[in-house]
């Protein structure tokens, strides 16, 4: 059950009941104490700092999605991916997302820009947390440290409403 009087009253949810409508995937490429984030160029987050993703096709696992998605955006193969943890979003325009995170220490390829995403290394200690989706400063340290995550977000477009975080 969603309480809700306009758009920015949704405050509480019953998260047993609540399904995703949309999957999509993050992936985080670890190498020599750096992270590759993108600036994503379009799509939800638009103007917003990043790791590359997006939605899961038809057929695909979450895994080739994760490679896929990071191909098309950054030119670079992640390999060995590990699964980190889940997501889930709900919006107060309605839509309701899942992410699920994954992280690398391998890939191959070059990297490039695209249409999608202008890729960048950065230190660990150094990313860009005020550029970024407001939830990831409460999850990505914990993902850095080896740790799972479950976080439940409400959103009013990109501002955070509330959020509950399991660290395992
Ligand atoms: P696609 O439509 O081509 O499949 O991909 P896209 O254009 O990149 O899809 P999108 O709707 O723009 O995908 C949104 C991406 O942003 C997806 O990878 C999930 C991710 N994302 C959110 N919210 C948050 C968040 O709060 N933190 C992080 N780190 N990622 C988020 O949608």
């Amino acid at each position: 059950m969603i309480e809700t009087k306009d758009a920015t009253d949704i405050k509480e949810i019953d998260w047993s009941q609540w399904r995703a409508e949309k999957h999509a995937v993050i992936t985080y490429i670890f190498s020599d104490e750096k992270v590759l984030l993108i600036n994503k160029k379009r799509g939800l987050g638009a103007g917003k700092v990043n790791a590359p993703g997006g939605h899961i096709e038809m057929g695909e696992t979450k895994i080739e999605a994760a490679v896929r998605e990071t191909e098309e955006e950054v030119g670079l193969t992640p390999e060995d991916l590990i699964e980190a943890g889940t997501l889930y979003f709900q919006f107060s325009n309605g839509l309701k997302m899942e992410g699920t995170v994954f992280i690398s220490y391998a890939y191959s390829g070059e990297m490039i820009e695209t249409d999608e995403a202008d890729p960048f290394w950065v230190s660990v200690e150094d990313i860009p947390y005020k550029n970024m989706w407001e939830d990831d400063l409460l999850w990505l340290p914990h993902v850095i440290k080896g740790k799972k995550i479950i976080g439940r977000f409400i959103f009013d477009d990109d501002k955070m409403l509330s959020y509950s975080l399991d660290i395992i």
